[in-house]
């Protein structure tokens, strides 16, 4: 997708934007080679579904699988890079008056692009913490899967929201007052279906900002989007970015 393909009125839109908000989910990382959280795993973990292993049941049930799952997937986001799309939104970031990033992506790439200010919905898998206290703790260099809390004992474990636990209270208060409050809003690469973070667009529609969802494929947000682009976001973001600003 190109300039050319983007809508005048969008770009006239976000020109007059004085309050944006991003939404990004695993999509936006697709480019970065990190597989979206619905795609088929690879290799030892392709028989795996995600979303039974990520709950606090499965650790409870496998510590060691769990943990082996996450050094798995912290290996992949160690040796990615973040792609166009993640520097177009510190490009927003650096122009716009008001640009609040909610990702409920884990994976840590926002930051290493140079994004500030990062609303974490779901956590971070470059941190672990412990079980029982979940005060911070760096795992260092160890065979123990999962290693123990070195204050007392209890297994670490990754610092994520898991299915069926809560979220952060400030991050997810924060995200809903920034959605209630913005003109527009986007909603980048995430197929909208995990709560509470797929509830954000409405609030902010519900308070009258521009909804835009960037997704190569459709999804249950699609029909109430005011703007559709379709298409991957290290290639539409960026194309906004310097229709905007070019
Ligand atoms: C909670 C961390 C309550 C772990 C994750 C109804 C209402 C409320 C809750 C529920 C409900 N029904 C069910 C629930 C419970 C559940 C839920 O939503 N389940 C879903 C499956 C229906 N929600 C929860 O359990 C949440 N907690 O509700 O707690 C509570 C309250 C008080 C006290 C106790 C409990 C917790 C949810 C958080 C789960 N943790 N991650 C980990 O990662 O290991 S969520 C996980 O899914 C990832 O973070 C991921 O980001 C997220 C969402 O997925 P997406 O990001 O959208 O990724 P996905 O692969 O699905 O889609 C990728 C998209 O990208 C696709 O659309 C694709 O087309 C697009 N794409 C591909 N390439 C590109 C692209 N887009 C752009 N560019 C590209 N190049």
């Amino acid at each position: 997708m190109t300039e050319n393909d983007l809508p005048d009125s969008l770009i006239r839109t976000m020109r007059n934007a004085r309050r944006v908000v991003a939404l990004t989910g695993a999509g936006i990382s697709a480019e970065s080679g990190v597989p979206t959280f619905r795609e088929a795993q690879t290799g030892l973990w392709e028989t795996y579904e995600p979303l039974d292993l990520a709950t606090p049941e499965a650790f409870e049930r496998d510590p060691r699988l769990v943990w082996e799952w996450y050094e798995w997937r912290r290996k992949l986001v160690d040796a990615a890079e973040p792609n166009a799309g993640h520097r177009a939104l510190v490009e927003l970031e650096y122009w716009l008056p008001d640009f609040t990033l909610v990702t409920q992506n884990v994976d840590g790439l926002h930051q290493r692009a140079g994004s500030r200010s990062v609303i974490e919905l779901h956590g971070n898998i470059t941190r672990s913490i412990c079980s029982a206290e979940r005060t911070p703790i760096d795992p260092g260099l160890t065979e123990l899967a999962p290693p123990p809390c070195p204050q007392c004992g209890a297994s670490l474990r990754p610092d994520v929201v898991w299915f069926g636990e809560a979220l952060p209270a400030a991050a997810i208060l924060d995200a809903t007052e920034s959605a209630r409050s913005c003109d527009v809003f986007f909603s980048i690469g995430t197929s909208s279906l995990v709560q509470p973070a797929a509830s954000l667009p409405e609030a902010a529609t519900r308070s009258g900002a521009i909804m835009v969802e960037i997704n190569p494929e459709k999804t249950p947000l699609s029909s109430r989007a005011d703007y559709v682009l379709r298409g991957p976001a290290g290639e539409v973001l960026p194309a906004l970015v310097s229709a905007i600003y070019s």
